[in-house]
């Protein structure tokens, strides 16, 4: 009698366990909150892989930098220490090169420009480079036209901006673009960034207004001018241990996911920006709308003399023509 019990609940738990799905839960960073940006085009990606494997996958989220700064979390996906980070290319250079074009200074007319760039073979061909550096980039995301803030004076032009010690983004390309505008730039991790502004470590950063307004930079920040001087480019980048391990049909899955969710990061930089303005300016920061873009270009000259050496003026060229 005894062993058919056992028997029965044996088996029983057999079925209860090949019942019960195999989930794998995925580690998910990014840089700000749950509802910005970074929040809307994670969220929109996890939901899509989570539907669209049937829930084998989901996702947990590590938003506002719990997991680290972008370079750390990039090492971490590299490592496969973290699934998944939604990141801007500020540190991306360090581990794929080819990126660093794109981080280039007034390289983009508008939103339209950048994103036909992303979307198109230009773009395409930079997500090819990162396999063989360890890391698989499942599609371009979207942090925004970057602008300058600071707690000392109004930004019209570059002489404005000279000699403010301004945080940069641990990128080589735009410190050379900024020295031009007689900024002193110092780069720093992103987690660092609103107490070094709060101490008046540092006299100002450069943002997107998503990046601006979520993490609330307008509470250690008099002076915002709209240079617009920098597209930040981001990217959902993945473990290669993950996508190694998946079917070709979650393979698509993934891609498709990632698609989703750099449109719906898109429009919600697009509703930051056309309501973010206002909204900071309630908040107490005096925003310089038109500033001298002219001098800027100017002033930029020399760099890109060495941008033309170093990443090729045709390949420059080939992403200004995009129309
Ligand atoms: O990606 O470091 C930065 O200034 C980035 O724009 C921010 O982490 C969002």
């Amino acid at each position: 009698m005894k062993s058919t019990r056992l028997f029965a609940a044996l088996s029983f738990g057999i079925f209860l366990s090949a019942g019960a799905m195999a989930q794998t839960v995925l580690k998910i960073g990014y840089a700000t909150s749950p509802t910005s940006h970074y929040g809307v085009g994670s969220t929109v990606f996890c939901e899509e892989v989570e539907k669209g494997t049937q829930g084998r996958y989901k996702c947990q989220h590590f938003p506002n930098s719990a997991l680290g700064g972008e370079r750390e979390q990039i090492e971490a996906v590299q490592l496969g220490t973290q699934d998944l980070v939604n990141t801007s290319t500020g540190p991306v250079g360090n581990f794929v090169p080819e990126v660093k074009i794109v981080d280039i200074p007034f390289l983009f007319r508008d939103y339209d420009h950048a994103r036909k760039v992303m979307d198109g073979p230009i773009g395409q061909g930079i997500l090819a480079k990162f396999p063989s550096k360890g890391i698989i980039a499942l599609g371009w995301t979207e942090n925004g036209f970057r602008h300058m803030t600071n707690s000392k004076r109004d930004i019209v032009k570059p002489a404005d901006a000279a000699g403010l010690k301004m945080r940069t983004m641990e990128n080589k390309v735009h410190m050379d673009g900024y020295k031009t505008f007689g900024i002193l730039p110092t780069p720093m991790a992103f987690p660092e960034l609103f107490g070094a502004l709060q101490q008046g470590t540092v006299d100002g950063q450069e943002n997107p207004i998503p990046v601006i307004l979520s993490s609330k930079f307008s509470q250690v920040q008099k002076h915002l001018s709209l240079t617009g001087h920098v597209y930040s480019p981001a990217l959902l980048l993945l473990a290669p241990k993950v996508w190694n391990k998946l079917s070709d049909a979650d393979k698509k899955v993934f891609g498709e996911a990632a698609k989703k969710a750099g449109a719906a990061q898109r429009k919600k930089v697009n509703e930051d920006e056309n309501n973010g303005i206002a909204q900071l300016e309630k908040e107490g920061m005096k925003v310089i709308k038109v500033v001298d873009g002219n001098a800027f270009r100017e002033a930029l000259k020399p760099a890109y003399v060495s941008y033309a050496k170093e990443f090729g003026a045709d390949n420059i060229k080939k992403i200004q023509d995009v129309r």
